[in-house]
């Protein structure tokens, strides 16, 4: 063929209906974490397009998105310079990839800025397309970091009860979902779990602070119990995203840092939800004051218009593996690739522009821990706590008890459907609805979240009360 130039077509999807599209979806289309047979029923809502903190769904109607996609666009939708920065590297390089002693522009770049905005101790990167991915990547190089140090039997990797670390194989056994780990034959070997530092479940009638203690004690007493020769590494994301926005007390990873120093066990912070700004830092890390090893962190770093993810390597391990390591027989097609890299860059930048990290932590992070704090006058609110942009609201059939509502009843449910129906995207998780704006949202929306989040909590408090559940 001499002219292998073929005409684009004019848009990437074709138009059609809602119904079309939902028969198309149902036929074909097997969701992530979905019962297949009730959706196809119900038939999904389709997204077509988005602008800053706003979706359209395709009937016309308008959703402030209070999730930022999940937890990843944290610049707002239909930023135009990381638009540019895809195109122009599609044009120049669409892809080339790492493995045998190449390199791409955009990746080595990336990897600077990196360097540049991580805490002084990480100055490499390995590069994924995704948490999970990455966490995989934990586990390989926390194994390999150990036997290169001749100390093989370091296997075992601690994690928390309803944390969340993905879905592969490893990332699903380092998380602690039982709904995961029923499904596949996990946990996979050597991984191990403590219980997670949720004052509400684990802490009642103890002073939090007090409870934060005993929360990372949980993980000398478990490094006891395996034998802390065999502990390789211990994982936690700073503030559990997934599992219902679960802000530790703040005596918590102070304490988790001096048992891994005193056993010289790394310490892994997974940054996927908190990375880029989220937490009113560049990373949760440095909010909760701990030096990790190694840091996971995908979503964020692209603002999700790309996949993209990754480890920062500490010194401590980077010297290792680079000094003594020889080959280190991992990797992915995609690790560093060149329009995901150049996507990243644009996306820190702006993130450095705008002032997005200083906006979340003096601006808009304390005005939303403000605002939260007054839906505590609700009768259906037991609890709300806040961290940066991340926000959990608690709800319970008795406030001054602090008793919650039978599981079974699913009152979160019946909220995320109010606010689905208002315009509204929130979480639930279990009865603990959750938000995560992008970074870019301001205190006037945020003013506007809250109308939309009190409207669709009294919705919940009449259909609780017409149910009889109060
Ligand atoms: N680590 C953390 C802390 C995460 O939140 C992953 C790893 C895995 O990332 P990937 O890119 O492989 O999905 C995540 C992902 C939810 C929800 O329901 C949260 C995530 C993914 C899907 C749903 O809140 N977080």
């Amino acid at each position: 063929m001499s002219n292998i130039t073929i005409q684009a077509p004019a848009a990437v999807a074709s138009k059609r209906s809602t119904r079309e599209w939902q028969q198309a979806d149902s036929a074909h289309f097997l969701h992530p974490f979905t019962d297949f047979a009730s959706l196809a029923k119900k038939g999904s809502r389709i997204i077509t397009r988005a602008e800053g903190i706003y979706l359209w769904d395709s009937e016309g109607k308008k959703i402030l998105d209070a999730m930022s996609g999940l937890w990843c666009v944290n610049v707002g939708y239909g930023q135009q310079a990381l638009i540019d920065a895809a195109t122009r590297q599609m044009k120049e390089l669409p892809f080339y990839n790492a493995f045998f002693q190449t390199a791409t522009p955009p990746a080595i770049e990336l990897a600077e800025l990196l360097a540049q905005v991580s805490p002084p101790q990480f100055q490499h990167v390995f590069y994924s397309s995704s948490g999970s991915e990455s966490n995989d990547t934990i586990v390989r190089m926390v194994r390999r970091y150990w036997d290169i140090l001749g100390q093989p039997e370091r296997q075992v990797i601690i994690g928390r009860q309803n944390g969340y670390h993905g879905s592969t194989m490893a990332g699903a056994s380092l998380g602690g979902m039982s709904g995961m780990h029923a499904q596949g034959g996990l946990p996979i070997p050597n991984i191990v779990h403590i219980d997670q530092p949720y004052w509400f479940e684990n802490g009642k009638g103890m002073d939090p602070a007090e409870f934060g203690k005993v929360a990372a004690g949980w993980l000398e007493a478990k490094i006891l119990e395996v034998g802390p020769e065999k502990v390789a590494a211990f994982i936690g994301e700073p503030v559990q995203g997934a599992g219902g926005v679960i802000v530790p007390p703040s005596t918590y990873w102070p304490e988790i840092q001096r048992i891994c120093d005193q056993y010289g066990i790394l310490l892994v912070s997974d940054e996927v939800i908190c990375g880029f700004g989220r937490t009113g830092r560049w990373f949760g890390c440095e909010t909760m004051g701990t030096k990790p090893d190694l840091m996971t962190f995908a979503k964020g770093v692209t603002s999700g218009y790309v996949p993209l993810g990754g480890v920062m390597v500490g010194d401590r391990v980077a010297k290792v593996l680079i000094e003594q390591g020889g080959d280190f027989n991992h990797g992915y097609t995609y690790s560093g690739h060149p329009v995901a890299c150049a996507v990243a860059i644009a996306n820190i930048k702006l993130i450095q522009q705008l002032k997005l990290v200083e906006h979340v932590r003096e601006d808009v992070g304390p005005y939303l821990a403000q605002q939260f704090a007054t839906l505590r006058d609700h009768p259906l609110v037991g609890s709300t706590e806040t961290c940066g942009l991340m926000g959990a609201i608690l709800l319970v059939k008795d406030k001054a008890k602090g008793e919650t509502f039978a599981g079974e009843l699913e009152v979160g449910m019946v909220c995320r459907g109010h606010c689905f129906g208002n315009g509204l995207i929130m979480r639930a998780v279990g009865d603990r609805m959750i938000i995560a704006p992008p970074l870019v949202i301001t205190r006037a929306q945020v003013d506007e979240m809250m109308a939309l989040i009190r409207r669709c909590l009294d919705l919940t408090l009449a259909d609780v009360h017409a149910k009889g559940w109060l």
